[in-house]
């Protein structure tokens, strides 16, 4: 697919991206959970990453979900982010259909997260989620090891993580509490 350098929207109509051809996924099972997974979409944005942010449900919409998941490969995509909450289903099926690598991320809940995480976090052996920290820690370090994971292959993605690491050592360094 041809690079593209205008913006685009997913069907939520939030701004994706300066390329047609998404590498990462990030993908929620409720808009609910919209406002925390956002800061994975930003943390991608900052690192100018290609992706594309999108609802969908291993519950309500479970055809939508499978066929993303088979699809995701052949359409370039490189890592899928799926955050869930509650019976947190959704990254277990998405690894399921695809050898991709899918990281996780547990939603806050009725129970503090604490039924996300363990629902993403446990899964039989042979097929495997990288599960993050609950909320928005777990959305931005997602969106991270997504970038580590795409920097494996990109000497220029890498710099920009050594440089983000370096900016973030150097902001605590120089904060002051008074
Ligand atoms: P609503 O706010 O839409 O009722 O959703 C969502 O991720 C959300 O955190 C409540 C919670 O339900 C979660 N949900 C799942 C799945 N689909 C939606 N855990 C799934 O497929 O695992």
């Amino acid at each position: 697919m041809p690079r593209n350098n205008s913006k685009t929207t997913n069907r939520s109509g939030h701004v994706t991206g300066v390329r047609t051809k998404p590498l990462v996924a990030v993908i929620m099972g409720s808009k609910s959970d919209w406002e925390t997974m956002r800061a994975a979409s930003d943390t991608l944005k900052n690192f100018d990453i290609a992706h594309e942010s999108r609802v969908m449900s291993a519950h309500r919409t479970p055809q939508l979900a499978a066929d993303f998941a088979d699809n995701a490969d052949s359409r370039g995509l490189e890592v899928i982010i799926a955050a869930a909450g509650g019976a947190a289903h959704l990254a277990g099926v998405m690894a399921a259909h695809t050898t991709l690598p899918v990281l996780g991320v547990p939603m806050t809940s009725a129970l503090n997260g604490l039924d996300s995480l363990l629902s993403t976090v446990q899964m039989p052996g042979g097929i495997p989620v990288g599960t993050l920290a609950i909320g928005k820690a777990g959305a931005t370090n997602a969106a991270l090891l997504a970038i580590a994971i795409l920097a494996n292959k990109r000497p220029e993605l890498k710099a920009k993580l050594r440089e983000f690491r370096v900016e973030q050592e150097k902001k605590i360094k120089e904060t002051t509490l008074y």
